[in-house]
């Protein structure tokens, strides 16, 4: 949840209807990016890392607030994306800043519960185009280095530059056990934010490869130990719809990671044989695992076929609408 986009009023009663659904709240997300109706101090030149002490003041008790509703929604997390940076060389003092920041972030890092998480989203540029002052996976683990145990670095799929080798990101901050989690999304440009899996799959695969292979090595749960959460926005699909490829896209990824012959693999790497290695990641690869897929739903209750389901319910729920039907038969 991201406030004050999504201000839970009645945080109790929300946080029984999703758990009726089997639902929880994962990180809440702070926003100092945008100057809201009635705030007293602008976000123009940015919010954590302002040369004005009473501006960082502002954005500091802001991300205190959004813990607060965190925690009346059960959530154990902080994710903080900061757009402030520079347009032209020369306007601000790139030590400053990212002291600044730093400051700020320990205020913030003093007030989260004890069970609670500080998570670093980092971005290269836009709305910035000069300097972003948490601009890449290295300021971010600095800054969750000097912050301590519980703060790491969230990845954006969206927030490199071109050609930027994820993976490799990836499996760095694994290692250093500073790896957050994840925004999943997919961009053929730059911050697309356009469904993950619909442009570079492959990369998808590549990723959690790595993440298979070092969340392993650290003996994390797949499951718990990261934070994976989608951040994708668009404007020609059904929400739903797209949450369901989505969460298909990411399932498909890892299911192929997880059927990479790791054995032969570190064999081929420490023989050179560089062909062998390349044949096992993409024998992985271009397994089709969607059948597996569909039969793991459906043994847990599932629709074989999501997205089918889904269409065939709203067509139903039309009928039911336009006719003033109280059932209409299935086989739709
Ligand atoms: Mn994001």
């Amino acid at each position: 949840m991201h406030i004050p986009w999504d201000i839970p009023e009645h945080a109790p009663a929300i946080k029984k209807l999703a758990a009726g659904y089997g639902l929880h709240f994962d990180a809440v997300n702070s926003n100092t990016f945008q100057d809201q109706p009635g705030q007293q101090h602008s976000y123009k030149f940015g919010s954590l890392h302002h040369v004005d002490k009473e501006v960082r003041k502002q954005a500091i008790a802001h991300n205190i607030e959004v813990i607060k509703y965190g925690v009346e929604l059960g959530s154990k997390a902080l994710s903080v994306w900061l757009s402030d940076g520079s347009n032209f060389p020369g306007q601000l003092n790139f030590r400053t800043a990212f002291q600044n920041t730093l400051e700020s972030l320990q205020e913030i890092y003093q007030a989260l519960p004890a069970d609670w998480k500080l998570w670093i989203e980092y971005k290269p540029y836009e709305p910035n185009f000069y300097s972003t002052t948490i601009g890449d996976w290295g300021q971010s683990y600095l800054l969750a280095s000097e912050l301590g145990d519980r703060a790491g670095t969230l990845v954006d799929l969206g927030h490199h530059l071109q050609g930027t080798n994820i993976e490799q990101i990836v499996s760095i901050l694994l290692m250093k056990g500073r790896l957050a989690g994840f925004h999943f999304n997919d961009s053929k440009y730059g911050d697309d934010d356009l469904t993950v899996g619909s442009i570079n799959p492959y990369q998808l695969f590549l990723i959690f490869g790595e993440l298979v292979e070092g969340m392993d090595a650290r003996g994390m749960n797949h499951a718990r130990d990261l934070g994976w959460m989608i951040d994708a926005s668009h404007n020609v699909k059904d929400p739903i719809e797209d949450l369901m490829q989505s969460v298909e896209a990411i399932k498909i990824a890892y299911a192929q990671a997880l059927l990479i012959d790791r054995k032969a693999l570190v064999n081929a790497q420490q023989h050179h044989d560089v062909a062998l290695a390349q044949e096992i990641l993409q024998q992985a690869y271009r397994t089709d695992v969607r059948p597996l897929l569909a039969e793991s739903r459906f043994r847990s209750g599932g629709a074989i076929q999501p997205l089918t389901a889904f269409r065939s319910l709203q067509v139903r729920k039309n009928l039911i609408r336009e006719r003033g039907l109280t059932s209409v038969a299935t086989g739709l």
